[in-house]
């Protein structure tokens, strides 16, 4: 009787080049979606695991992701990346699993599943896209949101007094025993997006060689078309107010590591 372990790749999902170059990319131009995903195509090319990655993208602007990724991926529903993220990696332990998520998708109605995947020491890499509001939707304030992001739901950024504090996905993520690997890097200027390739591919080198636990990376970057209140933005001020502000609020850094 064959087991599901005799699966070949290829039957996971459709992933073919062919696939990837009829898909229009949408990334808005200067989004920080694009330059994370230029970064892991380069990691997984570097540590020559194209075959064994699987790429679980929920649903907002980073879904798109599935489109530029030429490796087996699956499409799952708004808040569920890390539920069926530790069922394919339960199911095809060989393969490095890979969730590519929003701030709205992983802290807001996925938050639940992904604390759950931490406290169970699920083995797998969550990729978090972290630009501060529900991007795909229009840029509504959504739990990650800092005082200084201007969205269209509260124009003048997060007013405390009625929505309280923005949470930090990265210390809520390291005070599990089973996240191993807790970090958050900028997608603002050159010098972070080179630190932030170096966090990334440490985060795979551990898991490829066998470290089990979750691996948590927060990605702070801009929503630049979306991010609109009071004022607008280009990709330059966005970053910008990333530097300057946003970066006060959320700590750049590895805060967890295997020992
Ligand atoms: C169950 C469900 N609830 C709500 C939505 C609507 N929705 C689509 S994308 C999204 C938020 C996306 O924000 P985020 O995850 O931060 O990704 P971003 O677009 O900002 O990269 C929401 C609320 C949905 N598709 N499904
Ligand atoms: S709407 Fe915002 S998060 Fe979505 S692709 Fe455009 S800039 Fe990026
Ligand atoms: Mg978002």
């Amino acid at each position: 009787m064959s087991d599901y372990r005799d699966i070949p790749a290829e039957k996971v999902s459709p992933a073919s080049e062919a696939y990837n170059a009829a898909m229009p990319v949408t990334f808005c131009a200067g989004c920080g979606h694009g330059t994370v995903n230029v970064l892991l195509s380069e990691v997984i090319e570097e540590l020559g695991i194209q075959e064994r990655a699987v790429m679980i993208a929920g649903v907002g602007c980073g879904t798109a992701s599935l489109f530029v990724q030429n490796i087996k991926r699956m499409a799952v529903p708004h808040g569920r990346a890390s539920d069926v993220a530790t069922g394919v990696s339960r199911v095809l332990p060989d393969r490095v699993v890979v969730q590519y998520s929003g701030d709205g998708d992983a802290c807001a109605i996925g938050l639940a599943g992904l604390l759950h995947a931490c406290a169970r020491r699920e083995n797998f890499i969550v990729l978090i896209y972290n630009n501060n509001a529900y991007g795909m939707t229009g840029g509504q304030l959504g739990p990650t949101t800092s005082e200084v992001v201007p969205t269209t739901t509260f124009i003048q950024g997060r007013d405390k007094e009625i929505m309280g504090y923005p949470l930090d996905i990265v210390e809520l993520a390291k005070a599990l025993p089973g996240c191993v690997f807790a970090a958050r890097e900028r997608i603002t200027t050159g010098k972070n997006v080179f630190r932030a390739k170096k966090t990334l591919k440490k985060a795979f080198e551990y898991h490829v060689d066998g470290v089990k636990g979750i691996k948590l990376i927060d990605f702070l970057g801009n929503c630049n078309v979306n991010w609109k209140g009071a004022q607008t933005f280009t990709p330059v001020t966005a970053n910008q107010l990333i530097e300057d502000e946003v970066s006060k609020y959320f700590v750049q850094g590895t805060v967890k590591e295997p020992k």
